[in-house]
C-alpha cells in the first residue's frame, strides 16, 4: 500500500482562507472538528495583525463547503483568571464531545508561557471556559471522548530542553484535574518525526483501537517540515499503544501547504468519522489556510499494525 494515496485531498482545497472571515484575521488553520447534528463545525485558529491568535466558527451542511460566522467564537479573555494566562492570543482548539457537552482545549499563550485551557459548550452559540488544566509548558493536548474504569483520559504534549518533546497521556477523574502521567510515544532518531511530535485530532474509536493522528516534524536546513502520522491506541488502556505508522501520512505538496504563513506545513486539529469507514482530516496548511482530505480508517489501522515501529524507541 503506498501512503502517497493514503489521504486523497479534496479537489476544493484550500476550503477556508482569509478571504472567507467577515472579520479581520491573516490566517485561517489548525481547526478543531466535530459533528453536531447533521452539520459539521469547525473553530478555526487566525492570526491578527499583531501576530496573536483569535479562534472563529464555521459551519458545513457537507464537510466541504463551509460558511464563517460574523464574529469570532473565542478571544482572549479580559478578566478573571484566564485573562493573566491568554494575554497573546488562543491557539489550536480541539473539540471533544463528552457528558452531553463539547469540550474544548486549547492552548493559553502568556508572558507565563503556554498552558492548556478547557472550554466547554453545548450548542456553539456561546462557551464557557472550564479551568486552566495544566502548568507551562503544554500544547497539543487532545481528550479521548470516553472514560476508562471511571477516569477521563488525555494525549498531551509537554515540552522542555530535556524531554524529547513526546507525546504522553494523562489521567483524571474530573476533566480539571491530571496526574498518573506516561510517555507513550517518543521520536525517532533520523525519521520524519525525529524533532518532535504532538497530539493532533481528538482519537477516534475503530474495532481495533483508538486511532490517534498525530503531526511530525522533521528539522532541515530550510526550517522545519510538519507532517502528519498515525499511531493506534488499545481501546481499554489507550497508555498502551498497539502501533505507531513507519510512514506518515500526509507531507506539505499543495502550493498553500508549501508557502504561507510558515512554510512546509500540514498541521491537524479535528478529524471526523463518517458512517461509510472514512475518516475527514483537517489541517492548516503553511499556518494560512484550511484544507480537508479523506482516508479509509482501515487504512490507517492497517499502516499502524504492519508497517510499525516501536512507540518508545530511542
Ligand atoms: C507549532 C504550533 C502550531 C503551528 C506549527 C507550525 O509549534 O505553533 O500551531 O501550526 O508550529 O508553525
Amino acid at each position: 500500500m503506498s501512503t502517497k494515496l493514503i489521504v486523497e485531498r479534496y479537489a476544493g482545497n484550500p476550503i477556508l482562507t482569509k478571504d472567507d472571515v467577515p472579520y479581520a484575521v491573516e490566517t485561517v488553520h489548525n481547526a478543531g472538528a466535530t459533528r453536531y447534528g447533521e452539520r459539521y463545525v469547525l473553530l478555526f485558529r487566525s492570526h491578527l495583525r499583531n501576530g496573536r491568535s483569535i479562534i472563529g466558527i464555521a459551519w458545513s451542511d457537507d464537510g466541504y463547503r463551509f460558511q464563517v460566522e460574523s464574529e469570532p467564537f473565542m478571544v482572549p479573555s479580559t478578566e478573571g483568571a484566564f485573562s493573566a494566562y491568554e494575554e497573546y492570543g488562543v491557539e489550536d482548539p480541539r473539540i471533544c464531545f463528552i457528558n452531553d457537552q463539547y469540550y474544548i482545549t486549547y492552548s493559553a499563550y502568556s508572558r507565563f508561557g503556554v498552558r492548556i485551557g478547557l472550554a466547554k459548550t453545548c450548542e456553539f452559540k456561546t462557551v464557557e471556559r472550564v479551568s486552566l488544566i495544566s502548568q507551562a509548558d503544554m500544547r497539543n493536548v487532545v481528550l479521548f471522548p470516553e472514560t476508562f474504569n471511571g477516569r477521563y483520559a488525555r494525549l498531551d504534549r509537554p515540552h522542555s530542553e530535556i524531554n524529547p518533546w513526546c507525546i504522553w497521556l494523562s489521567w483524571s477523574t474530573d476533566l480539571v484535574h491530571w496526574g498518573d502521567s506516561v510517555p507513550v510515544i517518543q521520536p525517532v532518531t533520523y525519521h520524519w518525526d525525529e524533532m518532535k511530535i504532538g497530539p493532533g485530532a481528538t482519537p477516534i474509536k475503530t474495532p481495533e483501537g483508538w486511532l490517534n493522528i498525530y503531526h511530525g516534524v522533521f528539522p532541515t536546513m530550510d526550517g522545519a517540515v510538519y507532517r502528519l502520522g498515525v499511531a493506534l491506541h488499545d481501546l481499554a488502556n489507550p497508555a498502551r499503544v498497539i502501533g505507531v505508522a513507519d510512514d506518515w501520512i500526509l507531507s506539505p505538496e499543495d502550493s498553500w501547504e508549501l508557502t504561507g504563513y510558515v512554510h512546509n506545513v500540514v498541521f491537524s486539529c479535528g478529524a471526523i468519522a463518517e458512517q461509510d469507514g472514512t475518516v475527514k482530516i483537517y489541517w492548516g496548511g503553511a499556518d494560512s489556510v484550511m484544507c480537508v482530505g479523506t482516508a479509509k480508517i482501515s487504512d490507517l489501522v492497517e499502516l499502524c499494525c504492519k508497517n510499525a515501529r516501536p512507540a518508545l524507541a530511542i
